[in-house]
């Protein structure tokens, strides 16, 4: 059997994480699943299993037959869609996590990962080097959904002695995977546009700052956390993590030192109000502190490395 199990493998982080645990444990070693088939040939080389996971009877079914070491359970509706449909998101986010962590009670899986987000904080929780314990305020259904599950966690660790660990990732930005539903996006969408010399229109205003990460960094620090001694884990809501703060203006300059004929124009929509409830910048101490986090990428390496990743794939294609 294999001995870990992605749910929500088709997303963004899904498709960059599962190639980080192929490398790390070995194709067979890993399991995904997700309710549509990702869109990358190395990521299905692992087995697949198509699950709904808010259906409670399959997600135990899986979980039992696979008894996994672990389960990184990523599905879930982002911020920007979630206020289109915030029910749909609440069944997602919510349903989705009590499944886990009750066939985790069960004793089906040992350790458990699960995704919060800088969507928990909000007007009242400051805005520059946001504390672990900093009030949490969410506006949006999805962040009322990330508040509840951290605290979900925490109750299933106390209670049941469930082994579940989670990080509040900032806006993920990566080459290898699409962003969807997303505040923080546009992020990842203006090198794609810089890339094919298109004017990037922007939904964000040119000053909105906002906490980042590269998906490497993200990715290692996750594999990092789920690594560590049961005994270092000392937050089991979920954790702080920062690596760099910017505005659509700094990404866009940070471009311009490559592509120097890059455009971006601003116009701010609906996801504007969300990304001014969140903060500007976090302080992860308490993960460095507890499992040794420190990240490796900052926006001028970000740009290179997206312009290279996103032209290399273009290249491949067209060649
Ligand atoms: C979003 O923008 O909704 C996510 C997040 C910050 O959790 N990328």
């Amino acid at each position: 059997m294999a001995q870990a199990l992605v749910i929500g493998s088709a997303g963004q982080l899904g498709i960059e994480l599962v190639l980080a645990l192929q490398a790390k444990l070995g194709t067979n070693e890993v399991h995904i699943s997700d309710i549509r088939v990702p869109e990358n040939e190395t990521v299905l080389q692992s087995r697949f299993f198509h699950l709904d996971a808010t259906d409670e009877s399959s997600v135990f079914k899986l979980l039992e037959e696979g008894n996994y070491d672990e389960v990184y359970h990523l599905a879930a509706m982002l911020s920007a869609t979630g206020e289109k449909r915030p029910l749909s998101a609440w069944e997602l986010n919510m349903q989705s996590l009590l499944n886990v962590l009750e066939a985790a009670k069960e004793g089906y899986v040992k350790r458990v990962f699960w995704p919060s987000s800088i969507a928990v904080f909000g007007p009242k929780t400051p805005r520059k080097n946001v504390a672990q314990d900093a009030a949490l305020d969410p506006t949006t259904v999805y962040g009322v959904s990330k508040l509840a599950g951290e605290y979900w966690c925490r109750y299933y660790h106390d209670k049941y002695g469930v082994d579940v660990r989670s990080i509040r990732y900032p806006g993920l930005i990566g080459h290898r995977s699409l962003p969807g539903g997303g505040t923080t996006d546009y992020a990842v969408d203006i090198y794609h546009a810089a890339v094919k010399n298109e004017v990037f229109h922007c939904f964000l205003e040119a000053g909105t700052t906002l906490p980042m990460m590269y998906m490497d960094d993200a990715v290692r620090g996750t594999l990092e956390l789920m690594a560590a001694p049961k005994s270092a884990i000392r937050v089991r809501t979920s954790y702080n993590l920062a690596a760099m703060s910017f505005t659509p203006q700094a990404v866009a300059e940070s471009i311009r030192a490559v592509v120097p004929n890059f455009q971006i124009e601003y116009a701010p929509d609906h996801r504007q109000a969300i990304a001014s409830s969140w903060p500007e910048s976090i302080n992860d101490q308490q993960a460095r502190d507890d499992w040794g986090w420190n990240p490796e990428i900052g926006l001028t390496e970000l740009t290179q490395i997206m312009l290279d990743g996103i032209s290399a794939k273009a290249h491949e294609v067209t060649g």
